[in-house]
């Protein structure tokens, strides 16, 4: 049967599929866990603390967790043993979870706004008129202004829950998490596109001869289990070439770094693609048993050359020669990083990221110990619980927020279109918003649009752990019990061992905070929507775990996590049928081609700064998570502030020495709230500065954070998007200092080729 391009992205996306081979049968789990290690009781320093596993959210990344209670305190978290990723290690932030549980600056009581939005006034309410009021306003607005006026901005764990309630209402304007617009929407499209599945960050870096990194901070971004993955990579000798305009703590490491011009990936991507293909570099028998489109994508990329990489990048020939020869030394090994946050440029993120996929498809580094690997499918129960479904007799709106962007349904509503309408009611009114696990203000690309349609809503409701400034903005806050107080959902991982654990309450929900199951199953009552029927999270979980023969008693039984058989790797022998369209992987692209997409990816050059101007980049520092762990004690401690990267010649020019304070200004006149501490470092481009994410709070119900350190999303006011589902960029801002109340201009050091089009400062 051939899917119509919705129903494919639905189906590749929900089941993050799995080759039919590779399935594990119902009812089958694969190896016992590994002899119940007896978890940690008895360890020297554990004093006989109750010991209970769960699943960190410090991060997505979810590590399996012990937290250790005394007294009915968790005194200590640790990693899970059993788990096959982390074992019994967390990082830093990990490790910080007590710190987030007993925050005192925590939410403690549903309340009510009393003062301006935005001001963080608020008065004490019960539980009962809370819900009561969100559930009127919900009900009110749906009337007066039809189903689709109901938008829900969403992220994290807890947040599927609500998004049940937004789809039961009628409204398609909720996200599948609004990451995907400003993170991982290009890589995930991309890879499913190529190859058929989800498999973005699926690099068995640990067994490869050859790592690839472009951006990918690793060290940095402190994923733990990939973190863990790529050192011993490198232990057993790996060689590493890493593609970043900053030395960045894995370039550090690097055998080949290249420091590229910002933005300009693709070409480099393009002209190594072609170099390959004419040089007989690449595996003919895989690509000939397993890809589609070869020819095709001979011809489309036969135009690149390195020389001119070598020019448009501004890097060295000999350097970009010898780190192309070097991957291709070690095909199939070789570990092409997919990259993770890819929401950079807006215009061309998606073409990188399939220039990445299909680099890794000619070196037939697929399902190979080194290369990509493709997800385990497991059959859990299918527990309709907390499902609701979407009325039958909704009237869909004319024009949809999604119409612009052919491959968005797959993603949800884009958050900058949802945005847009808010504020300006076309294609019509969006009057409600609901916010659960995001900080809109500091994620989403301009957040001056952002609190301008706050400003618009008719209500605005939020469901938070802390005060952060995106709730001060609300009407109504609803104190969500934190990860180490509540179940979740069942969590399978795909890894190359994979497992099946689950998030359950390690301490009872402190003050009136409540669980999201119970949140979501009163609001479902209140709206008279058909779901949230079973009792408890247990008989849900138990649902959900049943057809893998397991039950919450029994998981728990195993020490809270069972390992799964994996099949990473390929039988060579044996052809593969990919989920893709055409049952190959996908060189050239035919959904493309049928949107009048580019069905081979192209170069398109990404605006240079302007005359005087530098890019702003960001990126992670190891010991916080965005701007949730702002307010984190230790965190806090370990790291308050951050500092800006310039490049030392630059910095010599421009009378900036290391430690100076500075204002950041960008192009259209926003400055940084605070002064920043420079980093004068020849570990950087001239033409690029580098600004970690997520300090500068303004919120002052956060003690510890606020006004500490300066936002990098404050100076992000022009965003483009991407024109295959509608993601923001990021990186497409530029920015001089300002130093004792004076402008300065940052010295061109790097000439820009003529091939790229400088952005145009237009005076206002
Ligand atoms: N400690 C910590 N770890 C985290 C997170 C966290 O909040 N804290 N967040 C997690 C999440 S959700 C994500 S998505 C990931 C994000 O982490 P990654 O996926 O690693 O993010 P990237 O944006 O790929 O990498 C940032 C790097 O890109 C470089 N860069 C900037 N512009 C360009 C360019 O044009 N080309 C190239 N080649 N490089 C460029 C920057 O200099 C920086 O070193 O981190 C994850 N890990
Ligand atoms: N400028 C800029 N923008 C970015 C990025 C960047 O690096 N720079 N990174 C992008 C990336 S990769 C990502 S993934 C996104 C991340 O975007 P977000 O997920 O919005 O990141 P956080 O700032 O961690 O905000 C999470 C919010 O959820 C709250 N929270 C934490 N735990 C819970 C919980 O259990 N329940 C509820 N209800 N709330 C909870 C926190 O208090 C916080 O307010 O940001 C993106 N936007
Ligand atoms: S990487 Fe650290 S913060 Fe993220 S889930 Fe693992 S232990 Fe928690
Ligand atoms: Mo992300």
């Amino acid at each position: 049967m051939k899917l119509n391009r919705r129903q494919f992205l639905e189906s590749a996306g929900i089941a993050t599929a799995a080759l039919a081979a590779w399935k594990i049968p119902k009812g089958v789990l694969a190896s016992p866990a590994p002899a119940a290690s007896k978890v940690a009781t008895d360890l020297p320093g554990s004093l006989g603390a109750k010991e209970v596993p769960s699943v960190c959210e410090m991060c997505f990344w979810r590590c399996p967790i012990i937290g250790k209670v005394k007294n009915g305190r968790i005194v200590k978290i640790e990693g899970n043993p059993k788990s096959p990723t982390n074992g019994h290690r967390v990082c830093a932030r990990g490790n910080s979870g007590i710190q987030l549980i007993y925050d005192p600056d925590r939410l403690k009581y549903p309340m009510k706004r009393v003062g301006a939005r935005g001001e963080g006034k608020w008065a004490r309410i019960s539980w009962k008129e809370a819900l009561d009021e969100i559930a009127y306003n919900m009900e009110k607005t749906r009337k007066k202004y039809g189903p689709s006026s109901l938008a829900l901005f969403d992220h994290g764990a807890s947040a599927e829950f609500y998004r049940q309630i937004f789809k039961g209402m009628g409204t398609e304007n909720y996200t599948n998490e609004p990451a995907f617009f400003q993170c991982m929407g290009a890589v995930s499209l991309a890879y499913v596109m190529t190859y058929g599945y989800k498999i973005a960050e699926r690099v068995d870096m640990s067994h490869s001869k050859v790592m690839l990194f472009f951006g990918t901070h690793l060290g940095e971004n402190a994923h733990l289990a990939q973190v863990r993955e790529y050192v011993t990579g490198l232990q057993n000798g790996a060689k590493l070439i890493v593609v970043d305009p900053r030395f960045s703590a894995p370039a550090n490491k690097a055998d080949i770094w290249l420091p590229i011009r910002p933005g300009t990936d693709t070409a480099l991507l393009l002209a190594w693609i072609n170099y390959v293909i004419q040089n007989d570099l690449y595996d003919k028998e895989f690509v000939q048993m397993h890809c589609k489109g070869f020819n095709e994508l001979k011809e489309g990329v036969k135009g690149y050359s390195m020389e001119w990489a070598a020019r448009i990048c501004d890097l060295k020939l000999h350097d970009i020669k010898k780190a192309i020869d070097m991957l291709a030394a070690s095909r199939p090994h070789v570990a092409i990083h997919s990259g993770r946050h890819s929401a950079w440029y807006g215009r061309g993120d998606v073409q990188r990221h399939r220039c990445l996929a299909i680099l890794t498809a000619l070196f037939g580094a697929v399902a190979v110990p080194g290369g990509i690997y493709f997800p385990t499918s497991v059959d859990l129960g299918e527990s309709d619980c907390v499902e609701c479904e979407a009325p039958e007799d909704v009237e869909e709106p004319e024009t949809s927020l999604k119409d612009n962007y052919p491959f968005a349904s797959y993603f949800g509503s884009p958050t900058a279109e949802i945005i847009r309408a808010t504020r300006t009611g076309k294609p019509y009114p969006i009057k409600l918003w609901g916010i659960a696990g995001v900080n809109i203000i500091h994620t989403i690309s301009n957040p001056y649009e952002t609190m301008d349609a706050l400003r618009k809503l008719d209500f605005v409701f939020s469901i938070e752990i802390l005060p952060t400034e995106s709730a001060t903005w609300a009407d109504i806050v609803l104190p969500e019990a934190n990860y180490l107080e509540r179940y979740d959902k069942v969590y399978v991982n795909h890894d190359l061992t994979p497992y099946v654990t689950v998030r359950q309450p390690v301490v009872k929900p402190l003050f009136e905070a409540k669980s999201p199951f119970w949140i979501a199953r009163e609001m479902a009552k209140r709206l008279k929507l058909d779901c949230f029927h079973c009792k408890s999270e247990e008989e849900y979980l138990d649902e959900e775990l049943e057809d893998i023969d397991l039950s919450l008693a029994k998981l728990n039984k195993e020490g809270g996590l069972v390992r799964l058989k994996g099949h990473p790797y390929r039988d060579p022998n044996k052809p593969i049928k990919f989920s893709t369209d055409s049952g190959k992987i996908e060189l050239f692209s035919g959904s493309f081609d049928d949107e009048d997409m580019d069905p081979i990816p192209k170069f398109e050059p990404i605006l240079a700064p302007p005359k005087g101007y530098a890019r702003l980049v960001y990126g992670r520092v190891p010991t916080h998570t965005f701007s949730r762990t702002m307010n984190n004690l230790w965190l806090h401690n370990e790291c308050p502030e951050p500092m800006l990267w310039l490049n030392k010649e630059v910095a010599e020019k421009m009378g900036i020495k290391y430690g100076d304070r500075v204002v950041i200004v960008n192009q259209d006149g926003y400055r940084s709230a605070n002064l920043v501490k420079v980093k004068v470092t020849p570990g950087i481009r001239p033409d690029t500065v580098y600004l970690p994410h997520g300090f500068g709070s303004r919120s002052p119900l956060l003690t510890k954070a606020y006004k500490q350190g300066v936002s990098d999303q404050f100076l992000i006011t022009r965003y483009i998007l991407d024109p295959f589902f509608g993601g923001s960029s990021h990186r497409t801002d530029f920015v001089k200092l300002i130093k004792d109340g004076k402008t300065l201009d940052i010295p061109e050091l790097r000439p820009v080729p003529p091939e790229i089009p400088r952005f145009e400062i237009k005076k206002v």
